[in-house]
């Protein structure tokens, strides 16, 4: 009965993510979830999407977390449009949120509109958003055994963001051994690393994202 219940919210999520998906490709956007553990560096990597597409691109963002409006007001500092979720305690985002975020938002002349989830490994594995695009974003600081010790979030992922690279020499991360894992996991995903606070390695993950435009208006 308790596996029912699940089920039935799982589909009742698929269901709000298709029309989200619907709405979004109506509008000629670009949607991308990008999920992580806390801290992960997400906030800094839209910071930088922001700085880096400026004029080419109108960007909005969807911030979720448990509390604050921190992170949008740092988007907003950045020049991006935002919206704050607070989910209250909820350790992710679901479908209906986004509907919800997006239901009298104007996202006319939005180009991509990125969706930093709550910061959890877990939870924001199992929730379509009704977004186009997943990203994984990992700091070497977390370690190059997450993949294997997290699967379901890699193997969902369209990519992997490798963040705060500029770390590497405190470290011991091997980016070989976390992207072996990532592709026996999924084998078409993409490989980025970025010192996002020194504004490295941006360019290679924009323009793979403007490659995954498929609705351009
Ligand atoms: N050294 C270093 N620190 C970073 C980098 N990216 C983010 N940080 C720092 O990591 C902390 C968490 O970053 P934030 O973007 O808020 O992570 P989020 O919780 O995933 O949104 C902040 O103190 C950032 O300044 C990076 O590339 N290198
Ligand atoms: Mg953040």
């Amino acid at each position: 009965l308790r596996v029912a219940v699940v089920k039935n919210i799982l589909d009742a999520n698929s269901r709000i993510a298709q029309e989200n998906r619907k709405l979004f490709d109506k509008l000629g956007l670009t949607v991308i979830n990008l999920m992580s553990s806390p801290g992960a560096g997400k906030t800094t990597l839209l910071e930088q999407m922001g700085k880096h597409f400026g004029g080419q691109l109108k960007i909005g963002v969807i911030e979720g977390d448990i509390q604050t409006t921190l992170d949008a007001e740092r988007v907003a500092a950045a020049g991006l449009e935002a919206v704050q979720i607070e989910t209250d305690g909820a350790c992710h985002l679901d479908a209906n949120m986004i509907a919800a975020a997006i239901d009298g938002a104007d996202y006319a002349d939005v180009d991509m509109l990125f969706i930093e989830n709550v910061g959890n490994l877990v939870c924001t594995a199992g929730y379509d958003l009704g977004e186009h695009v997943r990203i994984v974003v990992l700091s070497t600081s977390e370690g190059d055994d997450k993949a294997t010790k997290y699967p379901a979030i890699f193997q969902g992922s369209d990519a992997m963001v490798i963040t705060k690279t500029d770390l590497k020499p405190h470290l011991n991360f091997n980016t070989d051994r976390i992207t072996a894992d990532l592709k026996r996991l999924q084998p078409d995903a993409a490989v980025f690393e970025v010192a996002a606070l020194q504004g490295q390695g941006i360019s290679d993950a924009a323009d793979w994202l403007l490659a995954k435009r498929p609705h351009r208006k």
